[in-house]
């Protein structure tokens, strides 16, 4: 084959040789010139190798602390950089500096992932993709850490992770569990609306960039006069949805496990690069007070016809990473990483995710994660009376470590007051879990699901729920039959057939 009908990133190596020559003299990790590295140093040809053998030890020792822990959801992923430009101008909602003109470019890095499966597994399954923004502000990292669907699972954190262990595996057989699945989603219908766009064709995109990606919760944005208002954001992709069929999956995760990370890099790096058009969802105050459901509920959308999308700006992927373990496995997102002009809603589910993320990263990355290139807030340089700990490489010179101090340390800033809100009531534990899940459900089926659409989505359903057992598939079909009577029917008979086909088998 010839060297160009190969794909870039087959020719990767070859790719690199060609810009690079040479990068010179092989070292040991302190630096020293090392003669041989094929041979270890030994008393004598036939002899016990010698505890002298410095870059021996260097490294096998190096090598035996090469991993650290993967992410325990969302571990197989991809990722790339690039650009965010303002298109149109929100100031009258958002005082945050990355939408401050048009025309401003802020620096990006966006990582894609799956969700349940580890960071060895296969891309196209039926699983929720993760879409998660960082943005390098020139007033801090501002991250938006979204999926490719609006609405999510759970209302409550404390449920997080009960939820993820029925979506990993069985502790026993260390497999994919059905009945654990089907439980606990049967068990906790707030997760129906979730369900219904994982069973949809959009269960499956074909690759990163063909798919939306979505803040998915409500957040706040507060402008210049410190007035706020409650938003959503929408990034939609300029590719066009586009979706797997069910049996090409299948043989993709069979064929080419990472077809989804490939996809990516060899669009980019044939200089097709991917980009999203990002929109927002206003919501004020006194409608929010008044809505007719809670907007701060993460299974609801808005409807686009009382909160239409107002255009924002562009996201560009223009550039591969040079070293995945650098940029992508090291890359580290937080919902709590906001900027001025960006705060949190009292959205229950994105409260408890503030604290969730920075602290797998100081276990996963170490206490100085923010430290790391990829992570670090170049654009804003971090002076504070943060120091030390493992691996401080910037612990800030000779500047005070302590606050208030005399001595020109830095100061505080009141651009970046967070916007005040009334709270009222008993502090105490409030059970969420009936407030109507199935109406937004209904009409996802009914007004946007084509005859064709609602037909897959019975059979992928079916599809998946047969393997539970029979006490969690009447469950099942119970919670589809209230979302739509057809549905349940539809779902009941594939189940039926499905019985009816492995007992004559
Ligand atoms: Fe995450 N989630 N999550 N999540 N999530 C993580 O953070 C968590 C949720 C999302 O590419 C973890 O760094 C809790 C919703 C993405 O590096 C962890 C709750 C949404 C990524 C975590 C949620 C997401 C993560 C694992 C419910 C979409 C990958 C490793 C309270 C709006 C980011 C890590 C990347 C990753 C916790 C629910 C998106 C454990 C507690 C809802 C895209 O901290």
């Amino acid at each position: 084959m010839a060297n160009n009908d190969k794909d870039p990133a087959d020719r990767q190596l070859e790719d690199y040789k060609k810009t690079v020559q040479s990068v010179g003299v092989l070292r040991t990790g302190n630096g020293a010139p090392v003669d041989d590295i094929t041979n270890t140093l030994q008393a004598g040809p036939g002899g016990p190798l010698l505890l002298q053998d410095f870059t021996y030890l260097d490294s096998i020792a190096h090598f035996d602390r090469e991993r650290i822990p993967e992410r325990v959801v969302h571990a197989k992923g991809g990722s790339a950089q690039g650009y965010f430009e303002v298109t149109h101008d929100i100031s009258q909602y958002c005082k945050a500096s990355v939408f401050s003109s048009i025309g401003k470019q802020t620096s990006v890095a966006v990582r894609f992932s799956t969700v349940g499966g580890e960071s060895g597994s296969a891309d196209t399954v039926r699983d929720p993709r993760g879409f998660a923004c960082k943005f390098y502000t020139d007033d801090g990292i501002w991250d938006l850490v979204g999926n490719n669907t609006p609405v999510f699972f759970i209302r409550d954190p404390v449920l997080f992770p009960s939820f993820i262990h029925t979506q990993k595996r069985n502790p026993t057989t260390h497999l994919k569990d059905p009945n654990m699945f089907w439980d606990f989603l049967t068990l906790r219908p707030e997760s129906m609306h979730q369900v219904m766009i994982l069973f949809s064709d959009r269960g499956i995109p074909d690759g990163y960039r063909h798919m939306n990606g979505y803040g998915s919760h409500t957040f706040k944005m507060v402008n210049a006069n410190n007035t706020a208002v409650y938003v959503k954001f929408h990034f939609k992709t300029d590719q066009g949805i586009k979706n797997l069929d069910v049996k090409v999956a299948r043989d993709l995760a069979a064929d080419d496990p990472d077809y989804s990370n490939r996809d990516l890099y060899n669009h980019i790096a044939n200089g097709d690069f991917p980009s999203w058009t990002l929109y927002i969802q206003v919501m004020t105050f006194e409608q929010a007070a008044t809505c007719s459901f809670n907007p701060f509920d993460i299974t609801k959308v808005w409807s686009h016809t009382d909160y239409p999308l107002i255009q924002v700006g562009k996201l560009v992927l223009n550039r591969n990473p040079t070293n995945y373990f650098a940029e992508v496995e090291q890359i580290a997102f937080s919902p709590a990483h906001l900027v001025p002009g960006i705060e949190p809603s009292p959205d229950k589910l994105l409260q408890g995710r503030l604290f969730s993320y920075s602290d797998t990263h100081r276990h996963r990355l170490g206490a100085n994660y923010l430290q790391l290139p990829i992570n670090c807030p170049y654009q804003s340089k971090v002076t504070n009376y943060q120091r030390d700990g493992p691996q401080a490489f910037d612990n800030q010179g000779s500047a005070p470590n302590y606050y208030p101090n005399s001595f020109s340390g830095p100061e505080q800033q009141p651009h970046a007051y967070l916007s005040p809100y009334p709270v009222s009531g008993d502090v105490d534990k409030y059970d969420l879990s009936n407030d109507d899940n199935y109406s937004q459900a209904g009409q996802l089926y009914r007004k946007v699901m084509s005859k064709a659409e609602q037909k897959r989505l019975a059979e992928n359903l079916a599809d998946n729920v047969k393997n539970a057992a029979d006490f969690i598939q009447e469950k099942a079909v119970f919670h589809f039959t209230q979302i739509d009577q057809e549905l349940g029917d539809n779902v009941k008979d594939l189940l039926k057939r499905a019985k009816y086909i492995k007992a004559n088998l």
